[in-house]
C-alpha cells in the first residue's frame, strides 16, 4: 500500500510517538481548524475547539480538542476513498441502538463529501464512563459496524477498539478542558486554538480504507440519541448560529434527517493535512472536491 501519508514518514522518523491519552501535545500535530462559535451544549461539557492531525505510514492521529459529556455524542465521519455516502443511508450497521440508521439516516453532507467511515464517542455526565462505536459506510449500505468498547475511565485512559474492519483504532480521552469557546453568545474562555485536551484517536489507515488522495473529516457534537445537532460542527457554522437541532433550524424532530449542510454557508468538513516535509503540507486544496463529486 502506497499513499501520500507514507511520503511524510521521513519527516517523522526521529519523532517519538506520543501516548494516545487525550492530550494533543505531540509536536507532529498540526492545527487543521479551530472553532469560534460558543457552544449551545454546555460550556466545557460539550464543545469542539479544534481539529489536529498528522499521519505516519500506517496511522492517522487525530485530536478533537474540547469536551463531550452528558452522553452527548461526538460523531465523526471520514471521507477516505471513492464512493461512500453523501446522504447517510438507513441500512448501515446497527450502531448505538440502531440510531446510526434511525436518527442519523438522511443527514446530508456538503456536495462532494461522501462518508466512508463513522466513528462515535460518548462520555457520561459524571465523566467516569466512556464508550465508542464505529461502522464502515458503504456506497450501497450494509457495511460492518457496531460497539467497539468502553467502560469506566479516568482522564488519560484509552479504549483499544478492534474496529469493524479489523485494523482497529485506539482512542484516548481527557475531559479536563475549561478553556476554548464559551457558552453560546458569550466570549471565549481562551483561544480555542490553544486548547490541548480532548479526544485523541490513532486509527489505522487500512481501517478507514484510505488509499491516497484527499482525506477529509466531517463531524459534530450530537444529542444523546444522535438526534439533535449542536452548533459545534467541524469546519464551523456562520457567526451567531445556534444549535441546528433535527431540521437545521434548531427544532427537535427526533432525527437529524432534515440537516443538509449544503444549506449552511461554508464547508462543514475539513481536509486533514499531512505534516512535514513542507511540500507535503497541503494535499491540494480547492477544486478537487468538486472534481471528485459522484452521484
Ligand atoms: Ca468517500
Ligand atoms: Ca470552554
Ligand atoms: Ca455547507
Amino acid at each position: 500500500m502506497k499513499h501520500l501519508c507514507a511520503i511524510a514518514l521521513a519527516g517523522l522518523a526521529s519523532s517519538a510517538m506520543g501516548q494516545i491519552d487525550g492530550q494533543i501535545i505531540e509536536a507532529d500535530y498540526q492545527l487543521i481548524w479551530s472553532n469560534d462559535l460558543g457552544t449551545g451544549f454546555g460550556n466545557n461539557r460539550s464543545e469542539i475547539n479544534g481539529i489536529w492531525a498528522y499521519c505516519d505510514a500506517t496511522t492517522l492521529y487525530l485530536g478533537v480538542t474540547g469536551n463531550v459529556q452528558d452522553f452527548n455524542k461526538l460523531d465523526l465521519f471520514f471521507d477516505s476513498g471513492a464512493g461512500g455516502q453523501n446522504s447517510l443511508r438507513s441500512d448501515n450497521a446497527d450502531v448505538d441502538f440502531n440510531q446510526l440508521n434511525t436518527n442519523l439516516g438522511g443527514l446530508t453532507f456538503d456536495a462532494g463529501f461522501e462518508a466512508d467511515y463513522f466513528l462515535t464517542y460518548t462520555v457520561n455526565g459524571d465523566r467516569n464512563e466512556h464508550f465508542t462505536s464505529a461502522a464502515q459506510l458503504d456506497t450501497l449500505g450494509g457495511g460492518p459496524g457496531g460497539f467497539q468498547g468502553g467502560g469506566g475511565y479516568v482522564d488519560g485512559d484509552q479504549i483499544v477498539a478492534a474496529g469493524p474492519n479489523g485494523f482497529g483504532y485506539t482512542l484516548g480521552t481527557n475531559q479536563s478542558n475549561t478553556g476554548g469557546v464559551g457558552d453560546f453568545d458569550n466570549a471565549p474562555d481562551s483561544d480555542p486554538a490553544l486548547v490541548t485536551t480532548g479526544v485523541e484517536i490513532a486509527i489505522s489507515l487500512d481501517e478507514i480504507g484510505y488509499t491516497g488522495g484527499l482525506l477529509r473529516l466531517a463531524g459534530f457534537i450530537n444529542g444523546g440519541a444522535h438526534d439533535f445537532l449542536s452548533n459545534q460542527v467541524i469546519g464551523g457554522l456562520p457567526a451567531g448560529t445556534g444549535n441546528l437541532g433535527g431540521d437545521g433550524a434548531g427544532n427537535f424532530t427526533g432525527t437529524v434527517a432534515g440537516i443538509d449542510f449544503n444549506q449552511v454557508v461554508g464547508d462543514q468538513f475539513v481536509v486533514l493535512k499531512v505534516p512535514a516535509p513542507a511540500s507535503m503540507a497541503l494535499l491540494g486544496l480547492g477544486g478537487i472536491a468538486a472534481a471528485r463529486r459522484r452521484r
